[in-house]
């Protein structure tokens, strides 16, 4: 009852904590600061308990004996690495490193897409930073490591309750010899929209100071245009600009002469005089086959002064040996996943390259003991994700098909079952082919590939096919996504999109052609700031949270009312996250640094006439009750 008492206490209710582990409220004092914290905890694990976690409900269980996993010991103090030579000599200093190695450099991605591409983007913080010290001990050799941006930034606040600033200080601050990467969708920073040049200014900007090295930067149309100011604000901090290609279509095919070789060489020559430090070609669907690959790399590598970064997936079970391929040709660093995250739609197996590499010319240099025993880590934290495996089972080449990104592709999957279409998932595929033609043969990524796959889901549950939508006869609902690209808002694809297409989605209304955040009046930072702290009863508003809140307003705010009633549930392990605990289960989180709850679930009541259940706990010895509703 004292607990509850407290709970209901105007103090507590009306306490706001920082999302931060430091606490910016000092005037609170310590004991019921920290007792109150405990209590938000609590409360998280007997609602799960009692509830389940909703983003699990209905999914495959992990097996009942996984322990937290444990990383692997440190081989060795952390030696000089890539982030070094970054902090002493600048960004153009490791672009000119690059092209002097004879090795072939890796980036890991087993943090951002590789789990994105897996297992929806799910993995938190807690597995991840568990191991970084290991890979800065250990493979300080890494180009870097592939840890933010994509996906995870609206995945951390939307689904795992925990700020994705706070990732990227941790993972920083564990691996501070090795340079860290980001995706950035150019204008659509983390998002998928186009937003104001101030926003994406200051998002660069914060990330910059809160741990990214390089970013990889790409626009969803591969118009240059609209991935200036996200460059410009990459070089201006400092850091590794990797400009991007999408790579989609196949060079060899003169079937796809849109996008020749000489597109790609063309692009990446603006690329370079746009101020790039490193040319990213990015393969987002894995469709770079070997030969083409050969062919490419060959290309850019006498064609552009630039290191070049290459990116591809494995969906259809080949990008080793595209990898290989650019190797030979020349490329200087490539992206790979931890085996126990790679194959299928997400990266080639980082250790198989490594060994195939071995005693050759451009043999990476990595431990392959350390890359084993590192993928054993990730082979364990895996298993807890269960529930957001695909059930893909083996590589595809339907990809050359549908073209669909590796981090789409399973994304789709799950939406057609939840529209009762899994079984016609090959008309699924085919339909998103056609609209791909339809809009005139554009590169498909987040979110230009979120629009065509919601034409195609749309088409196939209302059995139109292309030539129904493109009859001019014929009256065509098109999703919000179809009329906001055709309207311009994301952008030019080269060669614009189909006058006839255009017409009929916009009716009398003119495009935009220009670049849309000409458009997009500057937003007042500090307005906002003062509006968003408002809304959070007088809290104090860092860059940060701005930036996570201008990106994702609701998004954000959701999360922040979650964080009020469950406080800081990051570092509980995944098992408990995303299962609760059972009877005479003990375990423990640290909560800020040097202060570890230790949790003891001792029973759970029966459910109470106003349909509450308690919940008996031992908090550090202590015993502690908390009700929570029961919502079953
Ligand atoms: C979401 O899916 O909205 C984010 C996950 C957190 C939701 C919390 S978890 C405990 C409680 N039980 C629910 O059903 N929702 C909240
Ligand atoms: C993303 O934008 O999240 C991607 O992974 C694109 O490939
Ligand atoms: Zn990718």
């Amino acid at each position: 009852a004292f607990v509850e008492n407290l709970l209901k206490h105007p103090t507590f209710v009306g306490n706001e904590y920082t999302t931060k582990f430091i606490d910016e409220t000092p005037e609170l004092f310590q004991f019921n600061k920290r007792r109150d914290r405990g209590t938000k905890v609590l409360t998280y694990i007997a609602d799960i308990t009692v509830n389940g976690h909703p983003e699990t409900k209905d999914r495959p269980r992990p097996r009942d004996d996984l322990k937290d996993p444990r990383p692997p010991a440190l081989r060795a103090e952390p030696m000089m690495g890539t982030r070094n030579l970054l902090e002493q000599k600048g960004p153009q200093a490791v672009a000119d490193w690059m092209k002097k190695q004879k090795r072939l450099l890796i980036t890991d991605t087993a943090m951002r897409d590789g789990h994105q591409s897996l297992l929806a983007t799910r993995m938190r913080s807690h597995d991840m930073i568990k191991v970084a010290p290991v890979y800065a001990a250990n493979l300080p050799q890494l180009f870097s490591v592939e840890c933010w941006g994509g996906a995870t930034f609206d995945v951390a606040y939307r689904f795992l309750q925990e700020c994705p600033w706070q990732r990227l200080r941790d993972l920083r601050a564990a691996m501070p010899n090795i340079m860290t990467q980001m995706l950035l969708r150019a204008s659509n920073g983390v998002g998928y929209t186009n937003y104001p040049d101030n926003v994406v200014q200051e998002f660069v900007r914060v990330a910059a100071r809160t741990g990214v090295d390089v970013f990889r930067v790409f626009d969803s149309l591969n118009w240059v245009e609209n991935m200036r100011v996200a460059m410009d604000a990459v070089i201006d901090s400092e850091k590794v600009c990797e400009a991007s290609i999408c790579y989609t279509g196949d060079i060899l095919d003169p079937d796809r002469a849109k996008y020749d070789l000489k597109y790609y060489v063309g692009m990446a020559k603006e690329l370079e005089a746009a101020g790039a430090h490193v040319l990213g070609l990015k393969d987002m669907a894995g469709l770079l086959k070997p030969a083409a690959a050969r062919a490419l790399i060959r290309a850019l590598k006498s064609e552009v002064g630039l290191p070049i970064h290459f990116h591809t997936h494995d969906t259809a079970g080949i990008a080793s040996a595209s990898i290989l391929a650019a190797a030979d040709a020349g490329v200087d660093a490539v992206d790979c996943a931890m085996d126990a995250l790679s194959g299928n739609t997400s990266q080639a197996t980082l250790g198989t390259i490594v060994e195939a590499l071995a005693h050759s010319e451009r043999d990476t240099g990595l431990d392959i003991g350390a890359v084993r025993e590192i993928s054993d880590y990730w082979d364990a934290v895996r298993a807890h994700y269960a529930a957001f495996e695909s059930g893909m089972q083996a590589p595809s080449s339907e990809v050359y098909l549908h073209e669909m990104p590796g981090g789409q592709f399973t994304n789709l999957k799950a939406q057609a079952r939840s529209m009762g279409l899994e079984d016609r998932w090959p008309e699924v595929a085919q339909t998103y082919r056609a609209v791909n033609e339809m809009f005139g043969d554009i590169v498909k990524v987040t979110p230009s590939s979120k629009v065509v796959g919601d034409m195609a889901l749309m088409m196939v549950s209302q059995g139109l096919s292309r030539a129904d939508v493109e009859d001019p006869a014929r009256d065509v609902a098109f999703p919000d996504s179809v009329v906001d690209m055709m309207r311009g808002n994301l952008g030019q694809p080269p060669g614009g999109f189909p006058p006839a297409l255009v017409k009929k989605v916009l009716k009398d209304e003119k495009p935009l052609t220009e670049r849309p955040g000409k458009r997009l009046a500057p937003v007042d930072l500090e307005a906002e700031r003062a509006g968003l702290s408002k809304e959070l009863e007088g809290k104090p508003v860092d860059d940060e949270d701005l930036s996570g809140y201008l990106m994702y307003p609701k998004v954000f705010l959701d999360y922040m009312g979650r964080h009020r009633i469950y406080g800081p549930v990051r570092t509980l392990p995944t098992r408990a996250f995303f299962y609760g605990m059972e009877p005479g289960e003990e375990i423990t989180a640290e909560i800020d640094p040097g202060k570890t709850l230790e949790i003891r679930l001792q029973a759970v009541g029966e459910t109470t006439e106003e349909g509450d259940v308690r919940v008996f706990f031992e908090l550090n010895g202590q015993p502690r009750v908390v009700r929570v509703p029961n919502r079953l």
